[in-house]
């Protein structure tokens, strides 16, 4: 049984196109430097469909239209990180939505240092558990997951 291999929570991390373009490898070395197994890993161009399904819960806001253009206009960073309260932790090493007040409360968070504005703001991570598995689930939507979002059967494994 490969849960027993995989214990611990599981939540998508993503570098957003604007970090991409500089930050990527700053992000992933603090990823693991935080204790985070990166367990997947893929550089994805997002279609405006993809990208508008992915923010669903944002549909109708102001920033909505944005968010999406901004979203897929180029590469992201997909990845599965693996650790205790993976989902938790994920968010608060991103930092708060709007840079200038990441570098007010937590001046060490991704945001603080690399996002550019309450828009372009470097990464992505789901609020909580249940988020996470569904968006683990529509990005690398070739792995199969179990009820309680462990990794099951795949030949990569
Ligand atoms: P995320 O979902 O990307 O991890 O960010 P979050 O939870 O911190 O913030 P959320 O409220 O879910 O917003 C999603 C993304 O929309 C953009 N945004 N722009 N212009 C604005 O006022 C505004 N507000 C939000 C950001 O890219 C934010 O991360
Ligand atoms: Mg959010």
């Amino acid at each position: 049984e490969l849960n027993f291999f995989f214990p611990q929570e599981q939540t998508l991390a993503v570098i957003k196109p604007d970090a991409m373009e500089k930050h990527k490898d700053d992000i992933i070395e603090s990823v693991k430097n935080q204790g985070f197994l990166i367990t997947q890993m893929k550089e994805t161009v997002l279609s405006r469909e993809m990208a508008e399904e992915f923010y669903k819960e944002h549909k109708g806001k102001p920033f909505f239209e944005q968010l999406v253009d901004y979203m897929c206009r180029g590469p992201c960073m997909m990845m599965i990180l693996s650790k205790e309260n993976a989902v938790e932790e994920w968010r608060n090493m991103m930092g708060p939505t709007n840079p200038k007040e990441a570098k007010e409360s937590s001046p060490g968070s991704l945001r603080a240092r690399f996002a550019k504005d309450i828009l372009e703001n470097s990464v992505h991570g789901p609020s909580n558990l249940q988020h996470a598995l569904e968006k683990i689930k529509f990005v690398f939507d070739d792995i199969g997951l179990g009820p309680n979002g462990s990794l099951q059967g795949n030949d990569r494994w």
